[in-house]
């Protein structure tokens, strides 16, 4: 099979396309006409929900969207992948990508997320790929870890502060070197956070407006975080994705932050979210004895578990987007506020139609 000679339509490969990324960036190439070719993990239940709205039939003349089973960890897989579809331009945004999950699962996590994208682009060179197929490589805003210099940009150090960034770290350079050593067009996007209805559901802000649909519809008494104080830039992964998109296109491969340019705490998220729902937040308490209670009913609704501490903890994150506004001409126009209203109100329609599966996950959600 060779998928990407047949149309003189550009193809890309996405590897993560199951996940919040993929699934908008499979939408933004389709919408632009690509062919897309997209990696999944095979899995013991479909995992497929984020992208069932791009399916189409394989049995279907000259599909656009075509799904191939694979692993980072599975180089002769990758290697195969590479060469059937020949892509031009290849998203690797595939890995473990929870912080604290990686502390848990440190080996794997460097195996994927690391040695991975080594795999992916020693497909490209060993399949003579280097002038053809255009990298991108999702890095992050955890790079950054303990805080150097605020805000942060292209040029502040690094200092990772778990597995999962220290992984993150040796892809961002394998990119940086396979660029300079074999004229590879790779670039890192190091994205600040980016959020949606989509997000994965451990993650600190769809926990956040999970539970506040949740607690709003009367399905749970209250929502256990961990530090409250960490403060991000959150975004809206909708635009983040046209940046990755943008960077691909540009004559010259570089490296790009992607940010808002603002910070809030997490504490700061929970009242936003929950004066979606008309209930202000008064907080009572320090340190883990710190509690959130609704104003109106004087019911405590949010608690500090130290199980969702981590052992080292990335304290501030702002980012500095001037390079991509002046190169790119990337800007994001999501505001937080924009961002959280839809979350939540995209949580209450998903609560109140599954109401028995909310009940069946209480207390699951751990991470
Ligand atoms: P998600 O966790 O939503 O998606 C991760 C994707 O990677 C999923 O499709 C997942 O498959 C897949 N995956 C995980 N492990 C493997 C593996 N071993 N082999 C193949 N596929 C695998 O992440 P996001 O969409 O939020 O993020 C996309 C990328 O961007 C990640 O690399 C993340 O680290 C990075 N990033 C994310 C930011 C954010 O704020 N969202 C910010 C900066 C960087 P499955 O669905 O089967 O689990
Ligand atoms: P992060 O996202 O670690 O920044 O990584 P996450 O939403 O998990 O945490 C953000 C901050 O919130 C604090 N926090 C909690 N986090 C979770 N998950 N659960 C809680 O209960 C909780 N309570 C407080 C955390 O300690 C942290 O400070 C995300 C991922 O998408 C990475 O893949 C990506 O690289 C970075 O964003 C940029």
């Amino acid at each position: 099979m060779d998928t990407g000679m047949r149309h003189d339509r550009k193809v890309a490969l996405i590897t993560g396309v199951t996940g919040q990324d993929g699934a908008y960036l499979a939408e933004l190439l389709l919408d632009k006409g690509y062919i897309v070719h997209g990696v999944k993990r095979r899995s013991s239940s479909f995992n497929t929900s984020r992208i069932e709205h791009l399916y189409e039939d394989p049995h279907v003349e000259n599909p656009r969207f075509i799904l191939h089973y694979g692993d980072m960890t599975d180089a002769t897989n990758l290697i195969r992948i590479v060469q059937e579809t020949q892509p031009d331009e290849i998203y690797n945004l595939a890995a473990q990508s929870h912080v604290q999950v990686s502390f848990e699962t440190p080996e794997y996590t460097a195996n994927a997320d690391g040695t991975g994208t080594l795999r992916l682009l020693e497909a490209i060179r060993l399949l003579g790929l280097t002038r053809k197929t255009r990298f991108y490589q999702a890095s992050t805003s955890e790079l950054y870890g303990k805080v150097q210099a605020v805000p942060q940009n292209e040029t502040t150090p690094f200092y990772p502060r778990s597995p999962y960034a220290a992984a993150k770290l040796y892809a961002f350079w394998i990119v940086v070197n396979y660029r300079e050593a074999y004229g590879m067009h790779a670039s890192n996007g190091i994205l600040f956070n980016h959020e949606s209805p989509i997000r994965g559901e451990t993650f600190v802000t769809r926990k956040i407006t999970r539970a506040v649909a949740a607690i709003h519809l009367g399905l749970q008494d209250r929502l256990f975080l961990g530090n409250l104080d960490a403060k991000r830039d959150w975004g809206h992964a909708r635009e983040y994705v046209r940046g990755m998109w943008l960077m691909l296109q540009q004559d010259e491969p570089e490296d790009y932050v992607l940010a808002t340019g603002e910070t809030h705490s997490v504490r700061s998220f929970v009242e936003k979210a929950f004066a979606r729902v008309g209930m202000p937040i008064d907080w009572r308490g320090e340190g883990v004895e710190e509690k959130g209670y609704d104003k109106i009913s004087g019911r405590c609704v949010v608690e500090v578990d130290p199980a969702y501490f981590r052992p080292t903890e990335v304290d501030l994150l702002l980012g500095d987007p001037t390079k991509a506004h002046t190169k790119l001409g990337w800007k994001h126009e999501i505001s937080l506020d924009q961002l959280v209203s839809e979350m939540v109100r995209e949580d209450l329609k998903v609560m109140a139609r599954n109401v028995p599966l909310v009940g069946a996950n209480k207390g699951l959600v751990h991470a």
